[in-house]
């Protein structure tokens, strides 16, 4: 399959500015490129045009919620795009962009899956959860309320009014490398029985074990997996450019361990790079650093050999 980019210069899911310059950073980081040497073909589909907030109307939700019409306008059109560029036969990789984008990447893919039959899995690689609604938020910002969207919370469905949503079982859903979750947050997670593979699991059993016993389950089921990367999964000294920093996350090796694993497994249909924020990175480190993920994740290896934990 062909693999179609789409950029998503959105940022007013976050609290800090600059974020809508990741999709460029990664085309310049030449993340497509990486992809065509390893004998994909690549289509850049470009940037995706947003609804204007106003064009969208006052949106009402049950807490403080910020730009959530902005964030509409943006994810609307998205999840339109994404399943068009799906349903063409694609393999969509979607550029942020603030991780409020995934309600509309991931809810495009999942309306792509259901008509074809297939369960859409979701592994969410990232230092938080983003499991809040607009009642249990303690900021407010959308990008920690993407995935309570995607598995169907209720207090987020003005974002998509009168437009066909498909939720993602949240038994299906699996965050890997969590080390910030608030209180209300985690609650119901438990409550909606969300994989949480946390810093410390890690640490104890190591990335192989946990991620092999993930992957069984989507192959059990005969699943297709959307990733979805937030750059803050990976320890900050590796990758400062993200506004949300928080110590204690994946390393370089780990972070690769994981891609590798998962292009062993041939199980993804479609991958988000989120949160990457230009202005607070270090000379493109950050960039680079997820370019070569994704390189890894689409079958760049040392030696033409596959990872020993999942053949
Ligand atoms: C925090 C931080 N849980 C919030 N979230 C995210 O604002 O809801 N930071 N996603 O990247
Ligand atoms: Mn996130
Ligand atoms: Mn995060
Ligand atoms: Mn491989």
């Amino acid at each position: 399959t062909p693999i179609g980019i789409l950029g998503v210069p959105l940022e007013a899911g976050t609290g800090r500015r600059g974020a809508s310059m990741g999709p460029q950073a990664l085309r310049v980081a030449e993340l497509p490129e990486r992809l065509e040497a390893l004998g994909w073909r690549v289509t850049d589909f470009g940037d995706v045009a947003p609804i204007a907030a106003g064009d969208v109307g006052r949106l009402e939700f049950e807490g403080k919620t910020y730009l959530p019409e902005t964030v509409a306008g943006w994810v609307r059109p998205l999840a339109r795009k994404a399943h068009e560029v799906a349903a063409s036969g694609h393999l969509p990789i979607f550029l942020g962009g603030d991780h409020s984008l995934s309600m509309g990447s991931v809810m495009g893919v999942a309306r792509h899956w259901r008509e074809k039959g297939r369960p859409l899995f979701v592994l969410w690689l990232d230092a938080h959860a983003d499991f809040n609604t607009p009642s249990i938020s303690p900021s407010g910002n959308m990008h920690g309320m993407s995935l309570a969207l995607l598995a169907g919370e209720k207090e987020l469905a003005p974002v998509f009014a009168g437009e066909p949503t498909v939720a993602v079982d949240p038994a299906r859903m699996c965050i890997f490398g969590a080390r910030s979750i608030d209180p209300g947050e985690r609650e119901l997670l438990k409550a909606r029985g969300v994989t949480v593979i946390d810093m410390r699991q890690i640490d104890e059993h190591g990335v192989s074990v946990l991620m092999r016993r993930f992957l069984e389950r989507v192959q059990a089921e005969d699943g297709v997996l959307h990733v979805s990367l937030d750059v803050d999964f990976l320890d900050p000294s590796i990758a400062p450019g993200v506004g949300t920093t928080v110590p204690g996350g994946a390393t370089y090796r780990e972070a690769h361990l994981v891609m590798e694993m998962l292009e062993d497994s041939g199980l993804v249909g479609s991958l988000d790079v989120v949160e990457l924020n230009p202005f607070l990175d270090e000379r493109g480190r950050s960039a680079t650093v997820l370019a070569e993920l994704v390189a890894s994740l689409f079958g760049q290896e040392v030696m033409d050999r596959p990872t020993q934990a999942f053949s």
